[in-house]
């Protein structure tokens, strides 16, 4: 395997600990790693269960524009769909170029808002820009997707997270935040927009109603430690450390039964989710269902053009 070590892509980044995943090299808004074991030489001996998606943006505070939410979908997309990938790790690069602020995303890109939705380019106007793709809040399908794949999802805040990216954290199965850098600000209101689904009634659901509403309706700044405090964060750490210990979360995450992680957290989801979070778990059960005797007799009976015969089959456990 290759001993090639990534570029260094942030402060925090040890590029000894991960390899870049091929087939994304388009990439202009994002990275994408894999977690990695190396010998003394530096060689890859084996991948680990783990990767690294990063807003690569630090220069507007890793704002997302459309294209880079498409780059984000496909990069979890991909991860949801790797059997050996237990965990995401979603964070930030950094620190910024120009003044040295660390971000972990600052929410949709506001230079590329128009009446009609965000544009995929600056000099797109309504007459230029795409029917197709006009007004678009695809984020809220990136939302979704971390939310029903079965991976756990940890937002690893290095930095500013604001407006939307503050939504991707609520939306995240875990948050672990620099607790020198990691700051928290919902700006939504501010510059005219809301999350009215998860970014606002699952942070309610976290760390209760008025909690959440003061969040919202201030738009003050929290720290790292104000967060862990209101529930919505589950450890402050030391900003140097802050990839290690996300690293030490992923490693005891993959200690543990995929399907049991997977249906566990296809249960949290369930009642905030309503229907689609039952059909999310059903799917889960309906899957498990299928390795069982009794399913198989089902469709064998079927296949053979006979009735099933159910006799061996319990009705109570
Ligand atoms: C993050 C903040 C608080 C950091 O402040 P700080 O450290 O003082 O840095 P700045 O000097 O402000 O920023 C440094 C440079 O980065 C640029 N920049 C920062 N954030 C953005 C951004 N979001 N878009 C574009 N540029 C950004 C600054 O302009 C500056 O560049 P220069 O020096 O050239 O001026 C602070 O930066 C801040 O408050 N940022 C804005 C945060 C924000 O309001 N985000 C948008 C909130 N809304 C959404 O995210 C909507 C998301 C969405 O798609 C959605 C989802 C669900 C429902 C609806 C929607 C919807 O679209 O409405």
């Amino acid at each position: 395997m290759t001993s090639e070590l990534p570029a260094k892509v942030s402060d925090i980044f040890d590029p000894t600990r991960w390899r870049v995943v091929q087939g994304f090299e388009d990439f202009t808004d994002l990275t994408y790693h894999r977690a990695v074991e190396r010998d003394a030489g530096g060689a890859v001996v084996r991948d680990l269960p783990t990767v690294r998606v990063a807003f690569d943006r630090p220069e507007v505070r890793n704002a997302f524009r459309p294209g880079t939410v498409d780059e984000l979908y496909r990069a979890l997309d991909h991860a949801r769909m790797s059997p050996d990938v237990a965990t995401v790790l979603l964070t930030g690069n950094g620190p910024s170029p120009r003044d040295g602020g660390h971000s972990f995303c600052s929410g949709g890109d506001q230079r590329i808002r128009g009446r009609d939705g965000y544009r995929y380019a600056e000099g797109e106007t309504t007459e230029t820009i795409d029917p197709a793709r006009a007004g678009r809040l695809h984020i809220l399908e990136v939302q979704r997707l971390i939310r029903t794949m079965p991976k756990v999802v940890i937002a690893v805040v290095n930095g500013w997270a604001a407006g939307g990216g503050h939504s991707l954290h609520v939306v995240a199965d875990l948050t672990i935040a620099s607790a020198q850098h990691g700051r928290f600000k919902q700006t939504d209101a501010t510059v005219g927009s809301f999350d009215a689904g998860y970014g606002s009634a699952l942070l309610a659901r976290q760390i209760g109603q008025k909690k959440a509403r003061e969040i919202f309706f201030l738009a003050r700044e929290y720290s790292a430690q104000d967060m862990v405090e209101m529930g919505a964060v589950n450890e402050a750490v030391d900003h140097a450390a802050l990839e290690d210990v996300a690293l030490e979360y992923a490693a005891d995450i993959a200690r543990q039964s995929p399907q049991a992680v997977r249906m566990l957290k296809f249960a949290f989801n369930l009642p905030d989710d309503g229907l689609a979070g039952q059909q999310v778990f059903a799917g889960e059960a309906t899957r498990m269902a299928y390795m069982t005797d009794e399913a198989v007799e089902g469709k064998e009976a079927f296949l053979e053009k006979r009735a099933p015969d159910w006799s061996p089959f319990p009705y109570y456990f």
